[in-house]
């Protein structure tokens, strides 16, 4: 499996090829700042240039702190195909109650295709949820076969106004298919 991904990029360049540790992805940081409490959003995009069929994408938030998981809903967004993937969507709400979960964030979060670990599990059995690997709520799968270039949206919407947080930075992963 990773063999393939590996051989995939070889074409792209030899030398930057031996010289990156994790060859088969692409890395890409975005910005971070305070996430609107109750209301509004926060969004940031990284634009993308190079441009390559993509095969597996993975997100991770970056020094993320919450008081409320259960107020959140956070989404990737392609903008040029308005391809849209939940990475988690109100944890707990409203099958634990109409709030969700009141469980804290504050670490790096990643989500990708490859993970068992369910967020929203993970939500409910930690008053603080673990830095670490999880599935997202959609696949993000959805976005294998399509472009690379454009722009990358992470929306955030807090929509429960009483605790808030913020997002240190966020990066995006994307290997060639
Ligand atoms: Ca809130």
């Amino acid at each position: 499996m990773s063999e393939s991904i590996f051989n995939a990029v070889t074409t792209i360049s030899r030398d930057e090829k031996v010289a990156t540790v994790a060859p088969e992805y692409s890395i890409f940081i975005g910005g971070g700042g305070n996430i609107p409490d109750g209301n509004g959003s926060f969004q940031d995009d990284i634009l993308v240039k190079e441009n390559f069929c993509i095969g597996d994408v993975k997100v991770t938030l970056q020094n993320f702190v919450h008081t409320w998981v259960g107020d959140l809903v956070v989404r990737l967004r392609h903008v040029e195909t308005n391809t849209v993937v939940d990475l988690f969507r109100r944890p707990g709400q409203p099958k634990f109650s109409s709030s969700g979960y009141c469980s804290d964030l504050k670490g790096d979060y990643s989500f990708n295709n490859y993970s068992n670990l369910d967020f929203e599990v993970a939500a409910g059995e930690h008053e603080l949820i673990p830095s670490g690997n999880y599935a997202s709520a959609q696949s993000l799968s959805t976005l294998g076969g399509i472009s690379s270039t454009g722009t990358w949206r992470l929306i955030i919407n807090d929509c429960s106004a009483g605790d808030s947080g913020s997002l240190g930075s966020w990066k995006l992963e994307l290997s060639k298919n």
